[in-house]
């Protein structure tokens, strides 16, 4: 049961968000991360604003520099939601960048998840460590498993 226990991990890593994970998404922007929204589509989402609005990307597989992407165009230092919504299994998890081509600090996006990112950080594992993740992506990949959880801010 591996999925299962991946997803206790990720749960009790985010346990002191336990009253705005129960609150849906859309509510307001009370929720700073929780389950995803939508059912599996086997992308990776990511959007300019908080409560997945405004301009919106979706990946299918990974991409070096969010520069350029689909549909919005560019999303690079832009992404303030994300959701992963891939199909769960084999590179079911994301791993998302400070800088552009899989560099610097790196932070998992567990499948199944969804994050506002103004209240996490990179966790201090590389250029850029320890900053906001608001605003602050520029590439990801997916990979089959990951555990560097993003920091929550109080
Ligand atoms: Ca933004
Ligand atoms: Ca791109």
């Amino acid at each position: 049961m591996l999925i299962r226990k991946k997803y206790a991990a990720w749960a009790s890593a985010v346990a002191i968000t336990a009253l705005t994970f129960l609150t849906p998404a859309t509510s307001a922007g009370a929720a700073e991360a929780g389950a995803s929204v939508w059912p599996p589509d086997g992308n990776f989402h990511a959007w300019d604003g908080e409560d997945s609005d405004g301009a919106h990307c979706a990946w299918y597989g990974d991409d070096t520099d969010w520069s350029s992407c689909a549909p919005a165009g560019n999303l690079r230092n832009r992404a303030t939601s994300v959701e992963n919504s891939g199909y769960a299994g084999a590179y079911e998890d994301v791993l998302v960048y400070w800088d552009t081509g899989y560099r610097g600090a790196r932070a998992c996006i567990n499948n199944g998840s969804w994050f506002d990112l103004q209240h996490f950080r990179f966790p201090s594992n590389g250029a850029g460590g320890g900053e906001v993740m608001n605003n602050n992506i520029s590439s990801h990949h997916w990979t089959n498993a990951c555990s560097e959880e993003p920091v929550y801010i109080p």
